[in-house]
């Protein structure tokens, strides 16, 4: 069966917030914006994306787990659930589909509790520090890795 050409982005808890808060930490770009970013860089790709933010875990880990369904990969911004969450490491795991996470400041240059995530080894692809660019980043890469596992 030929990949779907769908992506599904995440984005975590409270990331509805950007745009209007915070604009010196994360920029003045909103969720609406960042969900045009990543479609318009997969749209260049012949690929479109499903989006989905919520601040609810159950909500995200059901997305989640919908993508096994239609879609070839996953970009993700899991916000504050990156240092906390093993049950969102497990969705992605279980899903067996590639992951991209992306951040849209560098975590590894902020406070100490905010360096480790647990998303991190289950990614191909990780993004930091871009602003709200590393979306279309982190899509470009996401589709590499999956016309290459397509080659191979
Ligand atoms: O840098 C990122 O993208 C983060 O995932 C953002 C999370 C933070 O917990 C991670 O450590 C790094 C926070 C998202 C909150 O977004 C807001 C946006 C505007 C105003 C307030 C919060």
């Amino acid at each position: 069966m030929t990949a779907p050409r769908r992506l599904l982005l995440v984005n975590g808890p409270n990331l509805n917030l950007l745009g209007t808060r915070e604009p010196e930490m994360y920029g003045t770009a909103t969720l609406s914006d960042v969900e045009s970013i990543a479609a318009a860089a997969a749209a260049a790709r012949g690929f479109e994306i499903r989006a989905v933010q919520s601040n609810h875990e159950g909500v995200l880990l059901d997305a989640i787990h919908d993508a096994r369904n239609d879609c070839a990969g996953i970009v993700i911004n899991p916000g504050g659930l990156s240092h906390t969450s093993v049950v969102l490491r497990d969705a992605l795991s279980g899903v067996a589909l590639p992951v991209a996470e992306v951040h849209i400041t560098d975590i590894l240059q902020r406070e100490p509790f905010r360096h480790h995530s647990y998303v991190a080894d289950v990614a191909v692809v990780h993004v930091v520090g871009e602003g709200v660019a590393g979306y279309a980043t982190a899509v470009d890469r996401l589709i590499a890795v999956i016309a290459g596992q397509a080659e191979g």
